[in-house]
C-alpha cells in the first residue's frame, strides 16, 4: 500500500518559551517529510510572538498555518493579572472551537501534538476526531514528575503546604519546599487550576515529548518511565535539545562587538522574556558589572509584556556605570537573537533565569550557567542545571521577582562562574552530550523517529 505522510497539527500556547520548542519541532518534522499545520491564537500576548510566527511561516513556505481567533472571555477569577496566565486560560477555554476547523483539514490530520497547557481540551478533540495527541512539554522532566503530581499534592493539603520544608514525589528525591513555584500553594489560582486539570488528562495522551535528553535527566525519566512516579502516565518521550532554525539576523552592534572579544570572555546576561527585573535589583546588577573586569552582554528588559517596555536605557542605568563601562561591555533593550549569541566563541558564561529554552541552548552549546531562577518552574530547573554539571546555583538568593540581591554577592558567583575549570569542562561535556543525543541513530533522534512512525498508525 501507498505510504502514508505523517501531517501534524501543533498547537502552542502563550508567550515566547511556549511558541519557540512548537517552532523548532515543527521545522524538525518539515525537514523529516511531515506535513505541518500549525495553529496559533490570535491576538497573541507579545509582539515577539507574532513577528516570529510570521517570520517561521515565510521562511517555511510549506507550512500550514491556521489562525485561531480567540472570542473574547473574561478571565474565571481574578486570582492573578498575569496575561500569560490569562491567555492560557482563554485558550483552553476556546479549544473546542477548533474541532470543526481540524475535522476539515485537507490532507487529513494523522496526530495532534499540543502544548501541555491545552492538553485537557485537546484531547477531547483527538478522541472525537479517532486521532493521536502527544502533548509537547516545555518544561524539564523534573518538573513534569511535579505537575504530573500536582492533582494529588492539591487535593491533600498536608501533602502541599509552604511549612512543610520538602514535597514528596514518589520514585524521586524530595524537592525542598522553596523550589515550588508560589502560586501552587492556592488551588484556585488560574495557573495552579489550569495545571490541575490539564495533569489529569496525561492518561489520556499517547505520549509526551520533552525537550530534554536521556543524558541530562536520568534518573527523573526512568522514574517516569518505570511508573514509580504514578502508575497511569503515558510514555514521557525525550527528543531535545530542539535544534533551533534560523532567525533573523541581527543588524545590530552586538554582533560585530562580540566578533572582537577575546574566546570565552563575554559574560551573557539574560532573564528571559517574562521578567521584569525591580529597579532596585537592576541597579545592584548595573554596581555588579561596573565594578568587575568582566566583559558583559547585558539584556534589560522593565517590563513582563514587550510591548509595555518604554522606559528608555538611560532612564536605568547610570551615567557613571555607561562612561566607566563603554569599551567592556554592552547593554541591549528588546529582542535579541539568544540562540545566535550563545553559539559566539566570545561567549564564557551564562547568567540566566533558567527558563526551560534557555537552558536547552545553553547545554546545546556547552555553555556554563550561573542560574538565577525568577518564576515558575525555574528553581527546578535550576537543579537540573546544577546536578548535570551545567552550572552552578546560590539557593539562597530565592526567587528573583520577591528578593533583592546585592552586588557583591553577584560579583562573588560571576567570578566563579568565569574562573571555575571544572566547571567549563563539566559544560563542555554536556555540550557533546546532548550534541549526540540529537546525531541520527543519537538517544533522542530515535525517539523522535519511533514517534513519527507511531503517528501514522
Ligand atoms: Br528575552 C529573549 N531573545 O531577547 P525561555 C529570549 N529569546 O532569542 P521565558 C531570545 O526566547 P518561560 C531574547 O533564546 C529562548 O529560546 C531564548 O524561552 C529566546 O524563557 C526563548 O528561556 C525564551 O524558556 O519563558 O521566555 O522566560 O517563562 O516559559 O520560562
Amino acid at each position: 500500500s501507498e505510504a502514508i505522510r505523517p501531517h501534524i497539527a501543533l498547537f502552542p500556547s502563550a508567550g515566547m518559551g511556549h511558541l519557540t520548542p512548537f517552532l523548532r519541532l515543527a521545522s524538525m518534522l518539515l525537514s523529516n517529510n511531515c506535513d505541518v499545520t500549525l495553529i496559533t491564537a490570535k491576538p497573541t500576548v507579545s509582539v515577539a510572538e507574532s513577528t516570529h510566527i510570521s517570520f517561521f511561516l515565510s521562511t517555511h513556505p510549506e507550512a500550514k498555518h491556521l489562525e485561531f481567533q480567540l472570542p473574547y472571555l473574561q478571565p474565571s477569577n481574578s486570582s492573578t493579572d498575569d496575561p500569560f496566565f490569562i491567555q492560557f486560560e482563554a485558550i483552553l477555554r476556546s479549544v473546542h472551537l477548533l474541532h470543526p476547523l481540524l475535522y476539515s483539514l485537507s490532507p487529513p490530520l494523522t496526530a495532534i501534538f499540543s502544548d501541555f497547557v491545552v492538553a485537557s481540551g485537546v484531547t477531547r478533540i483527538a478522541v472525537d476526531l479517532g486521532l493521536p495527541h502527544y502533548v509537547v512539554a516545555t518544561f524539564s522532566a523534573k518538573f513534569l514528575s511535579l505537575m504530573a503530581y500536582l492533582p494529588i499534592l492539591t487535593s491533600d493539603p498536608t501533602k502541599l503546604s509552604s511549612l512543610s520544608t520538602e514535597i514528596d514525589i514518589p520514585g524521586l528525591k524530595p524537592l525542598p519546599v522553596e523550589s515550588i513555584p508560589p502560586p501552587f500553594f492556592n488551588s484556585d489560582h488560574l495557573f495552579t487550576a489550569n495545571l490541575v486539570s490539564n495533569a489529569r488528562a496525561l492518561p489520556e495522551v499517547k505520549g509526551i515529548l520533552m525537550n530534554t535528553f536521556n543524558w541530562f535527566e536520568p534518573e527523573t525519566l526512568s522514574a517516569l518511565n518505570s511508573g514509580r512516579v504514578l502508575s497511569n502516565l503515558p510514555p514521557i518521550l525525550p527528543i531535545g535539545p530542539l535544534v533551533p532554525y534560523e532567525l533573523k539576523r541581527e543588524e545590530r552592534q552586538y554582533l560585530p562587538w562580540l566578533d572582537n572579544q577575546p574566546t570565552e570572555s563575554v559574560v551573557y546576561v539574560n532573564f528571559g522574556s517574562r521578567t521584569a527585573m525591580s529597579k532596585d535589583q537592576i541597579r545592584e546588577l548595573q554596581d555588579c558589572l561596573e565594578s568587575i573586569e568582566y566583559r558583559f552582554l547585558w539584556v534589560l528588559k522593565s517590563s513582563k509584556v514587550d510591548k509595555d517596555d518604554q522606559e528608555d536605557l538611560e532612564a536605568l542605568l547610570s551615567h557613571s556605570f555607561v562612561e566607566s563601562t563603554k569599551n567592556r561591555g554592552i547593554v541591549v533593550k528588546g529582542w535579541i537573537n539568544q540562540q545566535e549569541i550563545l553559539a559566539h566563541p566570545a561567549i564564557g558564561g551564562f547568567v540566566s533565569h533558567c527558563g526551560w529554552n534557555s537552558v536547552g541552548e545553553a547545554a546545546q552549546r556547552g555553555i556554563p550557567v550561573l542560574a538565577w531562577p525568577q518564576h515558575g518552574d525555574q528553581r527546578v530547573n535550576a537543579e537540573v542545571v546544577e546536578k548535570a554539571g551545567l552550572g552552578i546555583w546560590e539557593r539562597s538568593w530565592g526567587w528573583g521577582v520577591e528578593s533583592l540581591v546585592k552586588q557583591e554577592e553577584i560579583q562573588r558567583k560571576i567570578g566563579e562562574l568565569m574562573e571555575d575549570k571544572k566547571l567549563r569542562s563539566t559544560a563542555k561535556k554536556v555540550g557533546e552530550e546532548a550534541k549526540k543525543a540529537g546525531e541520527i541513530g543519537g538517544s533522542s533522534n530515535k525517539v523522535l523517529m519511533q514517534v513519527l512512525q507511531l503517528s501514522i498508525q
